[in-house]
C-alpha cells in the first residue's frame, strides 16, 4: 500500500486553512493509503514557545485531529518528537544539503521576518526535518497545502542527493494538494495562519466566527454594493469553494461578477455552509475533552508503530553511511 505522511504544528488554534488545505485531505486519503499523520513538535520549538503550556498543545492538536474525524483504526496519529529517529536522519540529510537549498526557502525568509530576535539554525532547517519526517516512513506522498509544495520540492531533492551519493532508498514522494491549498486571512492579505492574528479558528464560536467573516476583507475593488466583483479576488469566494456546495458555485460567480449579490449576502451564504460542517466538529471535540486518556492511548500506539518502521530505515541508513556498528 503507498505510504502518506504529512504534519501539523502544536502552535496554536487550528484554523479553518489547516482544515481545509489539509486535515479533510487527510481524511479522504485513509481508505486508500497507509497514512501517518503527525503532530510535529519539534518543528513548534523553532518559534518561541512556551514550555509549560506545550504538552497541553500537543494533546490539543491531537484532539483536534480526532475530532475532525480521523480515524485512529484506519491511520497513524503520532507526535514527531516520541519516535527520535526522525531528527537522526535530519543529521544525515544536513550532510547532503546544500546551505543555499535552505537559505532560499520562502517560508524561512518569511518566518524570519515575523522572528527577528530569534532566527535560529532550527528555523532554518525546518523543511531538512521535514524531509526526514517523510522519508523516514519512505512515504510516496504528502498531502499539504500550498505554502509547503516548496519544502516537498525539497524534500525529493534531498532524496535524490542521498540516493546518488550512497544507495538508492528513498522515494521521490509527491505532493496531494486539496481543492483549497491557499486560505487567505480575514485580513485578504496574508496566508491565514495560527501566528498572525488572521485566522478563524476551527472550533470558535459562530458568533465569533460570524464577526470575522461579517468584517473579512473581500474584493477590494468592489467599493460599493452596485460595484460587479472579481470572485477570484475575493477570499470570500475561495472559502465559499471549500465550503459551500459544487452547485452553489457558478451561481455565486455570476452574481458577484453582475452585483445580483452583494458582499454581506455571500457572507451569510457562507456562513451558512461553513457553520454546517464545522458543527458536528466542535460537537466531538467537546466529547472527546473528557476522554484525554483515549487522546493519549492514540498517540501512544500511533508511535509505537511509527518508531518499528523508523528503526528499520535507521538501519539501512546507517548501514548504507558505512558507520560503524
Ligand atoms: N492558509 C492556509 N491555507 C491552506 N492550507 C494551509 N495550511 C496552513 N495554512 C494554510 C496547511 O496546514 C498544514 C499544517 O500547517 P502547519 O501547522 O505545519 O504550519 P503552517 O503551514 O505554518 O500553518 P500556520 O497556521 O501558518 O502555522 P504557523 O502560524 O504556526 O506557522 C500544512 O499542510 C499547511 O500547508
Amino acid at each position: 500500500m503507498n505510504k502518506i505522511f504529512s504534519g501539523i504544528q502544536p502552535t496554536g488554534e487550528i484554523h479553518i486553512g489547516n482544515y481545509v488545505g489539509a486535515i479533510r485531505n487527510w481524511i479522504g486519503l485513509v481508505d486508500d493509503y497507509d497514512c501517518i499523520y503527525s503532530v510535529v513538535d519539534y518543528h513548534a520549538i523553532t518559534v518561541d514557545y512556551e514550555a509549560d503550556q506545550f504538552q497541553e498543545r500537543v494533546l490539543e492538536t491531537a484532539l483536534n485531529l480526532l475530532a475532525c474525524g480521523l480515524d485512529p483504526q484506519k491511520c497513524r496519529i503520532m507526535v514527531q518528537s516520541q519516535v527520535p529517529e526522525h531528527t537522526e536522519l535530519a543529521w544525515v540529510f544536513n550532510c547532503v544539503t546544500p546551505i543555499g537549498e535552505v537559505e532560499r526557502m520562502t517560508q524561512f525568509k518569511e518566518k524570519s521576518k515575523q522572528h527577528r530576535a530569534n532566527i535560529n539554525m532550527g528555523l532554518m532547517d525546518y523543511p531538512v526535518l521535514q524531509a526526514a519526517d517523510i522519508l523516514v516512513y519512505k512515504a510516496g506522498f504528502v498531502p499539504v497545502g500550498e505554502d509547503q509544495v516548496q519544502h516537498v520540492e525539497l524534500t525529493r531533492e534531498i532524496a535524490r542527493k542521498f540516493n546518488s551519493r550512497f544507495q538508492p532508498i528513498f522515494p521521490e514522494p509527491q505532493v496531494i494538494l486539496s481543492c483549497a491549498a491557499k486560505i487567505l486571512g480575514v485580513d485578504g492579505k496574508s496566508k491565514m495562519s495560527k501566528t498572525l492574528n488572521n485566522y478563524i479558528g476551527l472550533l470558535e464560536a459562530e458568533e465569533s466566527i460570524w464577526e470575522k467573516l461579517r468584517t473579512a476583507v473581500t474584493d477590494v475593488k468592489r467599493v460599493r454594493r452596485k460595484d460587479p466583483g472579481c470572485p477570484e479576488d475575493c477570499n470570500i469566494f475561495t472559502m465559499h469553494t471549500a465550503f459551500s456546495p459544487d452547485t452553489m458555485i457558478p451561481e455565486l460567480d455570476k452574481g458577484c461578477r453582475r452585483a445580483d449579490i452583494g458582499c454581506v449576502d455571500c457572507k451569510k451564504k457562507l456562513f451558512e455552509n461553513m457553520t454546517a460542517e464545522l458543527g458536528p466538529i466542535r460537537e466531538r471535540a467537546s466529547a472527546l475533552r473528557s476522554q484525554p486518556d483515549y487522546i493519549r492511548d492514540v498517540l501512544k500506539s500511533g508511535a509505537e508503530s511509527c518508531r518499528d518502521e523508523a528503526q528499520q530505515t535507521m538501519e539501512e541508513v546507517r548501514s548504507v553511511l558505512g558507520l560503524y556498528r
